[in-house]
């Protein structure tokens, strides 16, 4: 919107200066304005791959269906733009390496420090649809059931939880994620990784299932937010589901 603002300032002081001067009003050639307006970016689903081994997840509701904690400009580029180019960079190094009959989550366990562009494109893949799919524009604001449960037993309220998470969202230094991961003895923690790494990979701060993640990249929050990433995270309650974070505890 900062361009649309600056675009019309300055036509308008073209237009008076001219106008001043009293000379026709000609072709200032202005550059092609190429940013969107929020009506013009269309649908999530117009937006297409190539195919390969790895399918693009669609988006649950539209880019503005958040609009109120997150921007519609931010959703798009962030769906559009940066998860497409994961998924494609990540089909075609899949392709080139043969690697066809994994599953994203094998994928992620055979992705070592060795492997960086693997480990970025696969993580930024697997990531991000963690991340769109536990949004809601009428999300639960409440976990249910077994997490419930477990949310008291292992950090005595959700509001501790929520505290832990922020905290490990707060102090990620640079990009990243913050998460919440059921543990091999099925227990809760709290952790944090450096770029697209999750907690399914070797060699992070500690292993388990990914129950919940926080994008902590800037492109996640920063048109609105800018460097308030405490206050992006503290709005991102309010469109988290927690419905889709408990049934994801419930899988195996
Ligand atoms: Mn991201």
């Amino acid at each position: 919107m900062k361009k649309v603002f600056y675009a019309m300032v300055f036509a308008g002081f073209l237009a008076t200066s001219c106008a001043s001067r009293h000379t026709q009003i000609v072709d200032i050639n202005n550059p092609p304005l190429t940013h969107h307006t929020e009506s013009n970016y269309g649908k999530p689903s117009d937006i297409k791959v190539q195919n390969g081994v790895y399918p693009l997840i669609p988006l649950p509701y539209q880019y503005d269906a958040l609009n109120r904690y997150i921007d519609t400009q931010t959703m798009y580029t962030h769906f559009a733009k940066h998860y497409t180019g994961y998924l494609e960079k990540l089909n075609k190094e899949v392709a080139e390496k043969g690697l066809h009959n994994q599953t994203i989550e094998t994928l992620l366990m055979n992705s070592g420090k060795n492997m960086p562009s693997l480990r970025n494109n696969a993580g930024g893949y697997y990531n991000h649809n963690l991340y769109f799919g536990q949004m809601s524009p009428t999300p639960s604001p409440q976990p249910s059931g077994n997490l419930l449960e477990a949310i008291h037993r292992d950090f005595g309220s959700l509001s501790n939880l929520k505290e832990k998470l922020q905290e490990a969202a707060a102090s990620q230094f640079g990009s990243g994620w913050a998460w919440l991961i059921r543990t091999a003895d099925g227990h809760l923690a709290v952790t944090k990784t450096l770029n697209q790494d999750n907690p399914l990979m070797p060699e992070v701060e500690m292993n388990g299932t990914p129950l919940l993640g926080i994008d902590v990249w800037e492109h996640a929050y920063y048109l609105r937010y800018q460097n308030k990433r405490g206050d992006y995270v503290k709005n991102f309650w309010n469109v988290l589901d927690w419905e889709v974070v408990s049934q994801r505890f419930d899988r195996p």
